[in-house]
């Protein structure tokens, strides 16, 4: 699962907090909206919109709980980023509108854009984690796009086949310790083997 985020809406203090959980979901999976709004007397309507990556608007009432709690659940198919914001209708002093939040829909909770490359690798080498595009560019002019070094397992912004060599063997450096390992351990066993037979 996606961490939920809480925001504290500075620019209007109806709302206590905005929770969106989580922040990064996959395709229709819930999507959870709490708020907490003060004073609860003088609430007369709790509405959320939210902005799909496509451009088109939903607008729904959130649900009371107890306590000024307001929630609302929903999930999502198209993958991107989407916005929201909650309007607040009150008897005595008119309408709210809190702060614009945002939250992802992805392949993967490891992969918030959905480019195929995980928020790992993309930071690791300075990639944007929120933009697709880099997915399909050449960063290091050598023929090959972003992607497909991510599956070859080179370095992206290296060109140079000995460097990359030493990328590759630097990431496999756990697995080639622990085979150098057994093999000490396999070549010692023998050595005493054989010592043993000959005395
Ligand atoms: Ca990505
Ligand atoms: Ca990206
Ligand atoms: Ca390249």
């Amino acid at each position: 699962m996606g961490i939920p985020i809480t925001y504290f809406d500075s620019e209007c203090d109806r709302f206590d907090f905005i929770e969106v959980n989580p922040t990064v979901q996959m395709p229709g999976k819930s999507c959870i909206f709490t708020s907490i709004i003060y004073p609860v007397m003088d609430i007369q309507s709790v509405r959320i919109v939210i902005t799909v990556p496509n451009g088109s608007v939903i607008e729904a009432p959130m649900d009371y709980c107890l306590d000024g709690k307001y929630v609302f659940q929903v999930n999502f198919q198209d993958l991107g980023k989407y916005y929201f914001f909650i309007n607040l209708d009150t008897k005595k002093e008119g309408l709210f509108q809190s702060s614009l939040y945002s939250f992802w829909i992805s392949s993967s909770y490891l992969d918030k854009d959905s480019d195929m490359l995980p928020d790992e690798w993309e930071e690791k080498f300075g990639f944007n984690i929120e933009n697709s595009d880099d997915a399909y560019i050449d960063s290091d002019n050598d023929g090959y796009t972003n992607l497909e070094e991510y599956r070859m397992n080179t370095n992206p912004l290296k060109n140079n086949i000995i460097e990359n060599g030493w990328y590759k063997l630097s990431e496999k450096q756990m697995y080639l310790s622990i085979s150098f390992l057994l093999f000490c351990i396999l070549f010692l066993f023998s050595w005493y083997g054989v010592r043993r037979e000959t005395t």
